[in-house]
């Protein structure tokens, strides 16, 4: 297989819970290459963008503000079939349901909010990853 690249962010939580290190830790021993990272604060015209496929959406309106919140670590990774593998080790969007061993199932749970405080963003296809990186690395 081809070595693939995606985008991963550890969102507001993930940082304000200092685990970028944990996050960045489980990538590497996963075996995937870190190839950039920066921390940014996220102007609400990437987000826009970046949720671009939900806008509408219930969620919409508090998922944009969760993540103008605070700062956000935005890393891009390389590896074979990291896209698939990163969300993977992230496991399933709902951090009460997601399995343990994954990044929500172990650290995150429902904290009472409108939206899913998920811990991280790993983008879903080769078409998204290359949207997103462009977006968050340019
Ligand atoms: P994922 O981040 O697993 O790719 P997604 O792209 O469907 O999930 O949704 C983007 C984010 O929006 C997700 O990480 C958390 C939030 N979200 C999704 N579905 C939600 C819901 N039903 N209620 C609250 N927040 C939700
Ligand atoms: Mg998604």
């Amino acid at each position: 297989t081809a070595i693939e690249e995606t985008l991963v962010l550890v969102k507001p939580d993930g940082v304000a819970r200092n685990l970028t290190g944990e996050i960045l830790r489980r990538i590497e021993a996963k075996g995937y290459s870190l190839v950039d990272i920066r921390l940014v604060q996220a102007e609400r015209s990437l987000l826009a963008e970046h949720y671009a496929e939900h806008e509408g959406k219930p969620f919409y309106e508090p998922l944009v503000e969760f993540m103008e919140s605070g700062p956000i670590v935005a890393i891009r990774v390389a590896g074979n079939r990291v896209i698939e593998g990163f969300r993977v080790l992230a496991g399933t969007t709902d951090p009460t349901t997601a399995a343990p061993g994954t990044i929500r199932g172990d650290f995150g749970r429902d904290w009472g909010q409108r939206v899913q405080q998920n811990l991280v963003h790993g983008s879903d296809s080769p078409e998204s990853a290359e949207r997103e990186l462009k977006l968050w690395f340019s």
